[in-house]
């Protein structure tokens, strides 16, 4: 093979060929969030989905590194939003009144950001250690007193815990199984680290809700695999591990957890063939619907561009609501810049006066928004929507709207008086 032949991308988990279903363009970090005196030296990387045939996995063809990703200033924080709080705590009940518990129990969470859920069994005294890589976000947990290890986990991760603390009943972990890359790594860890009674719990943004509803804002850096039924099942098979139940959950615009015990430990629950089975109808384990996807997005930036041009035509003020990770790959898929978003406001203190990664948008706080009125808001944080709504009920009875892109775009509350 001649070196100028680009090599065709292989699935990390099964090593069979990845067909690429998506391509984005070049993408910045989707937390890149950045100075105005360093937007000269900013990354850039190709931002594509594959999907395998053989494991279903639908997967980023290129990651940039963990440690590009994940840092001393990582700027998200779990706890910024009182939904996701809400919902920790409730996740925390179900595994506390659980069966899988034993006497004296170990409970492992991977990522545990700021301790949003772990605090829960710190609190309990449980005997717990959350891995978090990020040092910020991780001292955040520490004063809340979960015990942290600071690290990516990966297999030794596993071997360490084990010789420090002994096996886990329970593994958690929430939106970061599908960060990352080595996801074979990390089940060969979760094999051994786990009791034989002990059960892994963890959940992710859901391939179904991405495709039912278009969010193909899910697809980031950051977010290296979309899971499925389908694919948990193969890749957590490869290890004898088997999947028992999953439940879907309503955070992040539409998850699912997942429940996972060593082959024979347990019998699955009915939800598991259910989900399968649905999940085969809806197509999300066939590579046409992903071929589909794209021209789904295609007609969803237009609709959104045409959008936000009228507004701009109609001399309508619009401000973007909440720098999410997200919202940086509609702002450089739909190439959305100044001219017709002249600034994003969040809470996130970290990152005020910065720029949106690639399209540079500044990002002011809240109380930006809050001084200044737009006429409409551009709903990047849509997953929070119902948090948001009430938050914000002076804006809506005084006029303003929400403009989605979720599930197609339109304005929210859908039947608000005309702007
Ligand atoms: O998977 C991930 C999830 C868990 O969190 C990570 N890869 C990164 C991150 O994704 P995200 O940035 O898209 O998450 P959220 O929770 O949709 O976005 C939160 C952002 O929105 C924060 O910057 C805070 C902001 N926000 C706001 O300004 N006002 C949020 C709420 C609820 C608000 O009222
Ligand atoms: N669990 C939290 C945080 C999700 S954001 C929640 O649901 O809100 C993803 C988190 O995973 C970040 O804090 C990131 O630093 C961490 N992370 C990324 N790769 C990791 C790895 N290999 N091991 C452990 N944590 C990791």
């Amino acid at each position: 093979m001649s070196s100028f032949q680009k090599q065709v991308p292989r699935c990390r988990v099964s090593d069979s060929e990845l067909t690429t279903v998506l391509d984005l363009g070049l993408h910045p970090l989707g937390n890149g969030f950045i100075a105005p005196s360093d937007t000269r030296d900013e990354f850039f990387y190709p931002l594509s989905v594959g999907f395998s045939e053989e494991s279903k996995l639908v997967q980023l063809v290129d990651q940039p590194s963990p440690e590009q990703m994940f840092h001393s200033e990582y700027p998200f924080f779990s706890g910024t939003s009182v939904g996701m709080r809400q919902h920790f705590k409730q996740f925390a009940y179900s595994i506390l009144s659980s069966k899988f518990l034993s006497e004296n129990p170990l409970i492992v969470e991977i990522g545990c950001n700021d301790g949003i859920l772990l605090s829960h069994f710190a609190s309990r005294n449980l005997r717990h250690i959350g891995i978090e890589p990020a040092d910020n976000v991780a001292a955040l947990a520490r004063e809340q007193g979960v015990n942290v290890l600071k690290d990516f986990f990966c297999e030794d991760t596993a071997e360490v815990i084990l010789s420090s603390h002994g096996s886990a009943d329970v593994i958690m972990a929430a939106n970061v199984l599908c960060h990352i890359a080595r996801l074979n790594d990390v089940i060969r860890g979760f094999k051994r680290l786990l009791k034989p009674n002990g059960v892994v719990v963890f959940e992710d943004p859901y391939l179904g809700d991405v495709v039912r509803k278009t969010s193909y804002d899910q697809i980031y850096d950051e977010h290296v695999f979309l899971f499925s039924a389908h694919s948990v099942v193969y890749a957590f098979g490869l290890a004898d591990l088997q999947l028992i139940d999953v439940a879907p959950q309503p955070t992040h615009g539409g998850s699912m957890r997942y429940v996972l015990s060593h082959k024979g430990s347990y019998e699955p629950s009915d939800s598991v063939p259910r989900l399968l089975e649905e999940e085969s109808r809806l197509g999300i384990d066939q590579l046409e619907t992903f071929i589909r996807f794209q021209t789904k997005i295609e007609e969803s930036k237009q609709a959104l561009r045409s959008e936000l041009e009228e507004l701009k035509k109609r001399g309508k003020s619009v401000a973007g609501y909440g720098a999410t990770s997200k919202s940086t790959t509609i702002l450089n898929y739909c190439e959305i810049t100044t001219d017709l978003l002249p600034y994003i406001c969040d809470t996130t203190p970290i990152k005020h006066g910065k720029l949106s990664p690639g399209r540079h948008i500044p990002i002011k706080p809240h109380q930006e928004f809050q001084r200044n009125h737009p006429d409409v808001a551009l709903l990047f944080a849509w997953n929070h929507f119902e948090e948001i709504q009430s938050k914000e009920s002076k804006y809506l009875s005084n006029g303003g709207r929400f403009l989605t892109h979720v599930p197609f775009v339109r304005y929210l509350p859908q039947f608000g008086p005309e702007k």
